[in-house]
Formats: structure tokens, C-alpha cells, sequence
């Protein structure tokens, strides 16, 4: 059996590794640490087979926890635990830092104390600021980082600590850079969801500026099948973009949400933008697809769909976020821009 070590396994992406892993390679068996941040759901991993996969409650930031629950040589680290929301950096960044950065320098100390045998960073796109919009440009592995909000800047700061246990110490890394993920277990602060939750309670859709922005939307099972052969096959000390060429713009995403759910329209509401917003994102996945043999494999009308469909069958899993902290949340972030909506 192979023993890997995963972080933020409670979470949206973390929790979709998992399941992909248990059900496509039998051979190996999880550890799974996770502080259950607002974010973090135990109900993500229920029905989850108890003896391939073991849950622990910690924090990333916190050595003496991780040193307890990370095995000895165990093959794998996968550091998906994060402060993953941008809206929130831009209110504090304190926990950005914290966790994205300290946590993933702790997590590599351990490693390279157990003997770990590879280390897999998740990142994201955005460490690589925004592309200028109708042109042709592309993220690829050797675009500069330009981060812009808080998030991405302690992301980018995350690749950095990577980089340099790899240069200093010798600790085998790979690190991979994905595009914006939708998908079945998205915690609802994020657009695709959000819009979704909002939709079908007949509640305003806040759109941000003039609703141009354009991001690259992946199914999230294609994103945690690039992360798994990035670890078996990917080389070591290198950056893997994951992509789905599938580049919209956030007013089409939303209206084709409304469209699929049959709501009107009208529900849409412009309000005041994201300081700093990143105006384009798109990925040059060429090297995942020629170096890992991965492909996408769920198209974006598929993805959609499926995507739909299980947050009108999991009602219970929105209300339950929505009935707590969220409300607060929610006031925040929306009351006063949805006021002042166009
Ligand atoms: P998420 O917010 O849904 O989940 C994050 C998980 O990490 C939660 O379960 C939370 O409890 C846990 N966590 C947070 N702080 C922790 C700490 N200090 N110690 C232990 N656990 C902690 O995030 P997600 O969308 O699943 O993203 C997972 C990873 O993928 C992140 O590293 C994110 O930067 C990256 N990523 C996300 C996207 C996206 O579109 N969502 C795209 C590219 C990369
Ligand atoms: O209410 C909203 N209205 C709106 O117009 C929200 C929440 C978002 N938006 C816009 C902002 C972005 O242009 O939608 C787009 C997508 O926003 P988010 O879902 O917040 O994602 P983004 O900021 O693009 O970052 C995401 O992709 C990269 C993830 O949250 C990150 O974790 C990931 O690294």
C-alpha cells in the first residue's frame, strides 16, 4: 500500500482528491488534516471508507500537530489546505498569510523530517496576475508572477517557500497551477455556487463591475485527476498549468445559470466591483496534457449540469451553510453594494 499525506481534505478540492483517489487507485491509503475552517465540511466526506481513509482535525500552522499526524516516508504530501477565498483577503489577509504561507513552510519542515518522498502544491492561476482581454495570451508555466489581491500574493509566496526547500534542502516538489474550479461541494461564497444558491431562492445575482471578467472554468474532477498524475508522473521541481481551455465571461456564466435553472434574468443585479479584479485569466495546459498524458474530460455544458444538478438534490448541504456564519458573512460582503446595485 502507499500511504499519502493531504491537507484540506474537508474542503471543496481536497474532498474531490479524495474521492478520486480511493476509487481509482486501490492501493492507496489517506491521511487527511484539516482545521475545519468555515470552509472545511465533514459532510464532504461522508460514506468515505473509513479504513483508506483516516480524518484528523489540525491545523496546517500548528508543527507539533502535523508532526503527530503526518506518517513517517509516507509517498506523498498534497497541500490543498488554504484560505481560498479572494473577497475575503481583500477584507483581512491576516489568515492568508498565516495558513498559505507559515502553514505550507511548516508542512514542508515535517516533510523533509518523515522522509516524505514528493511534495505536491496546489496553486492557482491567479499567482500569475490578469491577462490584458482580447488578446491572445496565455498563462504558461513561464509567465511572470504578478499577483494582484491577497490571496494570490500569498499563493505566489506559497510557490516560494516550495522553490526554496527544494533549492536549499533537496525536497522533491511539484507544484500545480490550476484555473477556476466548478463543481459538486463548492462552498457558496464563490460565483458559480453563489449564483446557483441565490437563484433558486429567487434572490438577487450580484455581478461584479460590468461582468466581463473573464475566467477559465474546470470540472473539478479534472482538475484532482491532473493533481494525482502531476504526483506519479510529473517532474520533479517542475509547474504544471491545469486548464480546460473554457474561457467565459462572468455575465454569460451567470445568465446560462439562470437559463438552466429556469429563473429570470431579471434577477441579475451590477454592483460595485472587486477592487483589484482580475480582468482575465486563461491557461496554456499544453504541458499537463503532453508531460502527464491528461486530458479534460468533462465538458463545460456536462459539468454545468452535473453541477446544477446536485445542488438541487443537496439542498440540505446549502441550507446548512447558509442557515449559519454565512448570514453574517453574506450582510458583509453584499448588503451595501446590492443597495447601491445599478
Ligand atoms: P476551500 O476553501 O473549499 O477548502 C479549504 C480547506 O482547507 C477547508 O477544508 C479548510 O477547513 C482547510 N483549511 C483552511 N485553513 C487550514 C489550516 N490552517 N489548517 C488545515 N486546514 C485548513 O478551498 P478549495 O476551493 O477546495 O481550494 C483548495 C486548494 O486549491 C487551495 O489551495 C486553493 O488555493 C487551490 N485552488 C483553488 C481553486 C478554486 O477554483 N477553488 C483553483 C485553483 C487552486
Ligand atoms: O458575487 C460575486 N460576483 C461576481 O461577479 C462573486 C463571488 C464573484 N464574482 C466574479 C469575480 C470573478 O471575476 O466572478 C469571478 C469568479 O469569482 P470567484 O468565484 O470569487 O473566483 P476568483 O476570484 O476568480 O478565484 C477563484 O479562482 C482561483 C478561486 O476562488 C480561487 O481559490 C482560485 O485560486
Amino acid at each position: 500500500m502507499r500511504t499519502i499525506f493531504v491537507t484540506g481534505g474537508a474542503g471543496f478540492i481536497g474532498s474531490a482528491f479524495i474521492r478520486y483517489v480511493l476509487a481509482e487507485r486501490t492501493d492507496v491509503e489517506i491521511v487527511d488534516l484539516d482545521a475545519l475552517t468555515y470552509a472545511g465540511n465533514l459532510e464532504n466526506l461522508a460514506e468515505l471508507d473509513p479504513v483508506r481513509h483516516r480524518f484528523i482535525k489540525g491545523d496546517i500552522c500548528d508543527r507539533e500537530a502535523v508532526m503527530a499526524a503526518m506518517p513517517e516516508r509516507c509517498d506523498a504530501v498534497f497541500n490543498f489546505a488554504a484560505e481560498s477565498h479572494v473577497d475575503r483577503s481583500i477584507n483581512s489577509a491576516d489568515e492568508f498569510l498565516r495558513t498559505n504561507v507559515i502553514g505550507t513552510q511548516v508542512l514542508l519542515d515535517v516533510a523533509r523530517m518523515k522522509g516524505v518522498r514528493r511534495f505536491v502544491q496546489i496553486s492557482t492561476d491567479e499567482v500569475m496576475g490578469s491577462l490584458p482581454e482580447d488578446s491572445d495570451e496565455f498563462f504558461t508555466e513561464r509567465s511572470e508572477l504578478r499577483p494582484n489581491s491577497p490571496y494570490a500574493a500569498s499563493k505566489a509566496a506559497a510557490e516560494f517557500v516550495v522553490r526554496a526547500a527544494r533549492e536549499t534542502h533537496g525536497v522533491d516538489t511539484v507544484i500545480t497551477r490550476c484555473g477556476n474550479n466548478y463543481g459538486p461541494r463548492q462552498f457558496p461564497e464563490k460565483l458559480i455556487p453563489l449564483m446557483i444558491a441565490n437563484a433558486m431562492n429567487d434572490e438577487p445575482l450580484p455581478v461584479y463591475g460590468d461582468g466581463k471578467n473573464v475566467r477559465d472554468w474546470i470540472y473539478v474532477d479534472d482538475h484532482v485527476r491532473a493533481v494525482c498524475l502531476a504526483y506519479e508522473r510529473g517532474r520533479s521541481g517542475e509547474v504544471y498549468n491545469i486548464g480546460a481551455r473554457n474561457e467565459r465571461q462572468n455575465i454569460d456564466v451567470v445568465t446560462s445559470l439562470l437559463d438552466a435553472l429556469g429563473k429570470p434574468h431579471s434577477l441579475i443585479r451590477f454592483v460595485e466591483d472587486r477592487p483589484g479584479h482580475d480582468r482575465r485569466y486563461a491557461i496554456d495546459p499544453t504541458k499537463a496534457e503532453t508531460e502527464l498524458g491528461w486530458n479534460t474530460r468533462t465538458s463545460w455544458e456536462d459539468g454545468l449540469r452535473k453541477t446544477i444538478d446536485w445542488y438541487r438534490d443537496n439542498q440540505d448541504w446549502v441550507s446548512h451553510i447558509r442557515n449559519g456564519q454565512y448570514r453574517d458573512y453574506y450582510k458583509t460582503m453584499y448588503a451595501a453594494r446590492l443597495e447601491s446595485a445599478l
